[in-house]
């Protein structure tokens, strides 16, 4: 496990040395990836002596708000004035699980603008250029892997205490899907390892997660798949799209279809599931594939997104109507490499 450069801790360390406000900025729309990995630092920073602040844009769902340190949690959509100071304030910034600076949305240009040195800590591919100190690799389940190396490095193993193993473990299992993705290498096991030597209880974090959900969200699940479930078996793929009224007949609240995504991927021959959800003003989409197929280059060539090979993001600014369609035409081009991906996993 060396995935860090010596150099990069080096200079981490000296920027530590000179600081005592610390910001931890991470992305729009939080994962279980950017909470585990903002508390898990958090926690470490604050056991150091520092003064720590977690800024995240907006709301993020009520299974990932248990996390110990979550309270601690500034969202800046609903406290922009604090959060516009607490940027201010700082004199060293993280930025975790993200590494384009417009997912930040709203709060973009000021970190830009921040004078204070900017560590980027992250695992998509094709970084921004905006950091000091960019630790970025591909080669890791998640943010909070990677953390966990870069913190022991540092300070070694007993710096990770329980609180800390806890989130760092909530990060890693929700971006590996409970490790059915993203977790094919011998590390994140023994990361894992080493975190359950911690004393967490990784039943516990699994229930607060997947096994939290409300009636209607379980609903909204049930009518994805029987009635809006669209599959394509001559292409291996399949689609949900839902649109705002079907969102709030079944009370929809943030984070509620998460996941659903994964879902098609489970039926025979797909190897590419999409699912379409209609907000304000554009369509969000999310990609799974399975194998080989790049659903980040999809994503990034057709509908501005990108991400992981077998799990990206993006959007649509036509109708909902007319964003089906799109995805619909393009499938053709795809149906070579997504059938030849589908043969190779039937073996
Ligand atoms: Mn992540």
């Amino acid at each position: 496990m060396k995935r860090i450069k010596t150099q990069s801790i080096d200079e981490i360390q000296k920027q530590l040395a000179n600081v005592q406000q610390i910001l931890i900025m991470t992305h729009y729309n939080p994962d279980g990836d950017a909470i585990g990995s903002s508390l898990g630092l958090y926690h470490f920073l604050l056991a150091a002596g520092y003064r720590v602040d977690v800024v995240v844009p907006n709301d993020y769902p009520v299974f990932l708000q248990w996390m110990p340190g979550n309270d601690k949690i500034l969202m800046a959509n609903k406290s922009p004035q604090e959060a516009l100071e607490r940027i201010e304030q700082a004199e060293l910034i993280f930025f975790l699980d993200f590494n384009v600076l417009d997912r930040l949305q709203e709060l973009e240009d000021t970190l830009r603008e921040a004078p204070a040195p900017k560590i980027l800590i992250d695992h998509h591919p094709n970084p921004e250029p905006f950091a000091d100190i960019l630790i970025s690799t591909t080669q890791v389940s998640s943010t909070s892997e990677l953390l966990y190396e870069l913190l022991v490095s540092m300070e070694g193993e007993q710096a990770i205490d329980r609180n800390i193993a806890e989130c760092l473990y909530a990060g890693i299992m929700t971006d590996t899907g409970s490790f059915s993705y993203n977790s094919s290498l011998p590390d994140t096991y023994y990361v894992v390892s080493r975190l359950i030597e911690k004393g967490i209880d990784k039943d516990r974090i699994y229930w607060r997660v997947y096994d939290n959900y409300s009636v209607d969200r379980m609903r909204l699940l049930g009518y994805c798949l029987n009635i809006k479930l669209k599959v394509l078996p001559e292409y291996g793929a399949a689609y949900i799209s839902i649109d705002r009224t079907e969102l709030e007949r079944f009370n929809y609240r943030p984070g509620d279809s998460e996941g659903f995504v994964n879902y098609p991927l489970s039926i025979h021959g797909v190897m590419f599931s999409v699912i379409f959800i209609q907000q304000e003003d554009y369509v969000k989409i999310s990609f799974r594939s399975k194998g080989d197929f790049y659903a980040n280059r999809f994503a990034s060539k057709h509908f501005g997104g990108g991400g992981h090979k077998n799990a990206a993001g993006g959007y649509s600014d036509l109708s909902m109507e007319e964003t089906l369609e799109k995805f619909e035409s393009l499938l053709p081009e795809y149906k070579t490499q997504l059938l030849k991906n589908h043969l190779y996993h039937e073996d």
